[in-house]
């Protein structure tokens, strides 16, 4: 249909933006600057008739018309630029990439991951990929040569949406996981709901005797912030912080916080 070839033209002629939000420090006030610690890039597609077409919605397309792989490049392209030209005293910008899980099933996606991260000079600890545990886990969980070879280059690799899906919480054990990210729907959930803030709890413990990194999702008021202090929640994400935004206004948001 219509949306196919509008996608098409876009990838082609470089239409697709990508957005990037935070990643900061829960552990410092965050107002006293220095808590950022990466940022997760986000794409978005700005149609000239119908205005921003979601993911969820393009992606989908993407996939099944055969342009997965060239907006993935696209965006990994960007994210690694940004994250070298936004480069602290310490190296590039810690960047982290979605990808749709398919994405693992192609073997030759990590030397094109490898001739990205040379091109941009960005070490390949400071990449990570997000998978959502829906995805990862459909069925068995399956380390594929993909995500053998890319955990044996270094780069990380994010299970996100945590706790969202209903699969086994043993899926850690199985695939070389560096970090979660705990769902929204908890982490807004618990100023008000005692389950919510007991799953959080039960991630955070998890993911200390696995001693694996964990970012909350969705951070939107101070409450929530403090709550997490309180947990020894270590990195969070959120609109408190800032939502994604296009680059130049993410670079105006880094200078901000010195
Ligand atoms: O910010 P936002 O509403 O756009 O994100 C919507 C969904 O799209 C999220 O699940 C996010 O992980 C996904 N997403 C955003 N950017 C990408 C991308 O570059 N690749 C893939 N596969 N998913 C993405
Ligand atoms: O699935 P994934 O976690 O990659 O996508 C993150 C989604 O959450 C994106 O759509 C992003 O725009 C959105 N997001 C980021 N911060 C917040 C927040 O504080 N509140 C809400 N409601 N959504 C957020
Ligand atoms: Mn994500
Ligand atoms: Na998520």
């Amino acid at each position: 249909i219509g949306l196919a070839a509008d996608l098409r033209r876009a990838l082609d002629r470089g239409r697709l933006e990508v957005h990037f939000q935070p990643k900061v420090r829960l552990d410092r006030d965050f107002d006293a600057g220095g808590a950022v610690i990466g940022a997760e890039a986000l794409v978005r597609w700005p149609h000239p008739t119908y205005g921003t077409v979601a993911p969820e919605e393009f992606i989908p397309i993407a996939a099944s018309t055969g342009q997965l792989g060239q907006l993935t490049e696209t965006v990994l392209d960007e994210a690694l630029r940004r994250s070298a030209e936004w480069a602290g005293d310490d190296g590039p910008l810690p960047m982290s990439v979605n990808l749709s899980p398919r994405t693992l099933a192609d073997a030759g996606f990590p030397d094109r991951v490898a001739a990205l991260l040379e091109e941009h000079g960005v070490p390949p600890e400071r990449l990570t990929f997000e998978i959502t545990e829906d995805d990862v886990v459909s069925g068995e969980p399956r380390l594929t040569p993909a995500l053998d070879r890319l955990h044996e280059m270094g780069v990380r690799l994010s299970v996100d949406d945590f706790g969202a899906g209903y699969s086994s919480l043993a899926y850690l054990r199985r695939l070389p996981v560096q970090e979660i990210k705990i769902d929204l729907r908890f982490v807004q959930g618990m100023a008000t709901d005692d389950d919510d803030k007991a799953i959080v709890e039960a991630v955070l413990g998890l993911a200390k005797h696995f001693a694996i990194d964990v970012v909350a999702e969705g951070i939107e008021s101070h409450q929530t912030v403090e709550q997490l202090r309180e947990l020894h929640c270590a990195a969070g994400q959120g609109y408190y912080f800032s939502r994604p935004l296009p680059p130049d206004r993410f670079a105006a948001w880094l200078d901000g916080q010195g």
